[in-house]
């Protein structure tokens, strides 16, 4: 399997997150990347290739024009300001107050927050912009003929709605990648979400949608961030009804009740018979990561490969989450080494 790899994420190099009330190093940090490179390399997974530029136009069809422009602008626009620190949210357009962008950039910032944690930062637009080509050339390679491709994306994008960024992610890499397969000529596009936490972006992307289907596996949102968004009963609206499975999962799960959702998963994605299949990938679900609460070991990430490939669709996988930076590498290469035994 190809790897798809920018050094561009080390652009993103925030120096802080707020966790706990106190300012941190954040957990998204470039040593993910490298760690996982590492691995890719020791397990000899196949070639590494550098993304091809694919330009804004793809962005905006799953992303609106003036949260693009925001992101663009927002570090240059902090800077203006005259603030020391990294840019970040500390006030939102709560309930019964009006829900519309001011012009300063500390409201701008807040409008277009979904969390506090995410600080923006010099690099972290440009980082975010080679994370998107990272997945549509890997999803390019995958609309080529190859079975699948591996997009090392950095940052992640599982979070990013249609205008919102937080939980480390600016741009959606897995919905930018769904909408490119449907663009390229795939009538149905499936997204499987196995990241530990609920992939809110992508579902509010494709809410209203009955040509991608949504299923994500996650830590019950009641107890896990995004907290206000992954429920079960969240199932699609319109014509999108019934495209969108959640499985919200409690603390202290599993790998043996895990993959019953993982199986279940599937089999809807099997009934959907879609053209190609979008894996956003986290291994965060791992039992010692340091954000998440769900117990897997390293070698379930080989089996969960395995279930994926017996679907026998192609299927492009796409970096998510993961924080312990020992494992991060050899939990994500089983995966995909799983996929191609
Ligand atoms: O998948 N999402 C993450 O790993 C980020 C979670 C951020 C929690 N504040
Ligand atoms: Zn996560």
């Amino acid at each position: 399997m190809k790897t798809v790899y920018s050094e561009k994420h080390k652009l993103r190099n925030a120096k802080t997150e707020l966790y706990g009330g106190e300012l941190v190093e954040p957990f998204e940090r470039p040593s993910r990347a490298e760690s996982i490179l590492q691995a890719v390399q020791l397990a000899d997974l196949g070639p590494i290739e550098k993304p091809l530029e694919h330009g804004l136009e793809p962005v905006l069809k799953v992303h609106d024009a003036d949260f693009v422009d925001f992101l663009q602008s927002a570090w240059n626009d902090w800077q203006a300001a005259g603030f020391a620190g990294e840019a970040m949210a500390t006030n939102w357009p709560a309930r019964r107050m009006q829900q519309k962008p001011p012009c300063f950039i500390e409201g701008r910032i807040g409008y277009y927050a979904l969390a506090a944690e995410t600080s923006i930062t010099a690099g972290t637009w440009e980082a975010a912009l080679a994370s998107k080509n990272v997945g549509l050339t890997a999803a390019s390679l995958v609309a080529g003929g190859e079975p699948a491709a591996f997009a090392l994306c950095r940052p992640p994008g599982h979070h990013a709605a249609r205008d919102m960024f937080g939980g480390y992610c600016f741009l959606n890499n897995a919905a930018i990648s769904a909408q490119y397969f449907r663009d390229m000529g795939s009538d149905r596009v499936a997204v499987l979400d196995i990241d530990f936490h609920h992939g809110n972006g992508t579902q509010d992307i494709f809410y209203a949608r009955d040509d991608v289907l949504f299923c994500s596996l996650h830590g019950d949102p009641e107890e896990a961030f995004p907290n206000f968004l992954g429920y079960a009963d969240e199932k699609g609206r319109g014509v999108g009804a019934g495209f969108n499975v959640n499985y919200p999962l409690a603390p202290g799960t599993l790998f043996g009740e895990w993959r019953v959702a993982l199986a279940d998963a599937l089999a809807r994605i099997h009934s959907f018979a879609p053209e190609a299949v979008v894996v956003s990938l986290g291994v965060d679900t791992f039992e010692n990561d340091p954000i998440s609460f769900f117990k897997l070991k390293t070698d379930d990430y080989f089996t969960t490969g395995q279930l994926i490939a017996g679907v026998g669709l192609p299927t492009l996988f796409v970096m998510e989450g993961g924080y312990d930076i020992d494992e991060v590498g050899v939990n994500t290469v089983n995966v995909l080494a799983g996929f191609e035994n």
